[in-house]
């Protein structure tokens, strides 16, 4: 049925603004939506397959198992709306099941979007596949016009909206709804609490790769704002605080130093954190209470080995 591809990226300096705001504040923080440069998702795909990191393998697991209850409990949708599409691997076993006409996938990074996206509408030859190239947590409102009318479904899987506070987690469901339409449903997989010691070690790897993921950052600093970052001289870390039910990851700065970034000086005392990431782990009475406050109704849950799915609408 056809691919279109627009890119509706709205040319400002996002990564520079942020950064320097966050440097600026205190604690210093970097958006954790700047960890996906190429590198960035090569890495996160390798932290994909570590051992220690089991929250991709076990959605995927959930999903293969549970398909059949998850598309009788969605019933038929006319379009699929993915925000944050990336390879678009994840939604072909709903393309599979549910049969849309129509599926609307949009991500940050536009080029490797339509690439992944293309093949889709060959694949399935009785879908229209719309692909945009967007920043959706901040233009989520610009996709509007690309959405066919008819029943449809948003789907946000990886738990990926554990990478927003609550607040803003709760927002972003909200604009959701908008987008979803008045008949429309969400189908969102988040990481649910576990012991302890298995998120230390699922952010914490072995190999390195989570390390090396967190670092990158500021060779893509360095690369793209002309910032002069040495990465040997911070440390990755990550932990979980049980209080705020969250994974934090930081670098660590390993000792006095002095930065430039953008044209501006920025001094690192001993000890000092750049915070990158919160990943929040929920239960799933917490998850649907965020949910409700955004206008979503569950209608039902499934859960695999630590990860968990809810429906909506
Ligand atoms: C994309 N997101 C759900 C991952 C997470 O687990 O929060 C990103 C990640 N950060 C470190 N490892 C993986």
């Amino acid at each position: 049925m056809g691919f279109a591809y627009t890119n509706l990226s709205v040319d400002r300096d996002d990564l520079r603004d942020d950064v320097l705001t966050g440097l600026a504040t205190s604690p210093r923080s970097i958006p954790p939506k700047y960890f996906y440069d190429d590198t960035g998702c090569r890495l996160f795909e390798a932290i994909c397959r570590q051992p220690e990191y089991a929250l991709c393998r076990t959605e995927q697991a959930l999903m293969a198992t549970r398909m059949p209850d998850i598309a009788a409990a969605i019933g038929p949708v006319d379009c699929i709306v993915e925000p944050g599409a990336g390879d678009c691997v994840k939604v072909r076993r709903l393309l599979d099941t549910l049969d849309p006409a129509h599926l609307v996938v949009m991500d940050i990074a536009g080029a490797p979007l339509a690439a992944a996206a293309e093949p889709l509408s060959r694949d399935y030859p009785n879908l229209a596949v719309t692909a945009l190239g967007m920043d959706f947590i901040h233009d989520l409102e610009a996709a509007a016009p690309y959405l066919p009318a008819g029943r449809r479904l948003v789907y946000y899987p990886g738990s990926s909206i554990g990478n927003f506070p609550p607040d803003a987690a709760a927002a972003l469901l909200a604009r959701f709804r908008q987008l979803a339409g008045a008949q429309g449903r969400l189908l969102i997989g988040f990481d649910l609490k576990k012991d302890p010691q298995l998120l230390h070690a699922a952010y914490n790897d072995a190999a390195g790769v989570t390390a090396a993921f967190n670092l990158n950052l500021l060779v893509r600093l360095n690369r793209e704002l002309g910032a002069d970052f040495d990465p040997s001289r911070f440390r990755h870390y990550a932990f979980y605080n049980p209080v705020a039910g969250r994974i934090e990851m930081h670098l660590v700065s390993l000792g006095e130093q002095d930065v430039n970034v953008a044209g501006q000086p920025f001094h690192f005392a001993l000890g000092e954190t750049l915070h990158t990431e919160h990943s929040y782990k929920f239960r799933h009475d917490e998850f649907s209470a965020i949910a409700k406050a955004a206008g979503w109704p569950l209608k039902a849950k499934w859960e695999h080995d630590g990860f968990g799915v809810q429906l909506y609408g």
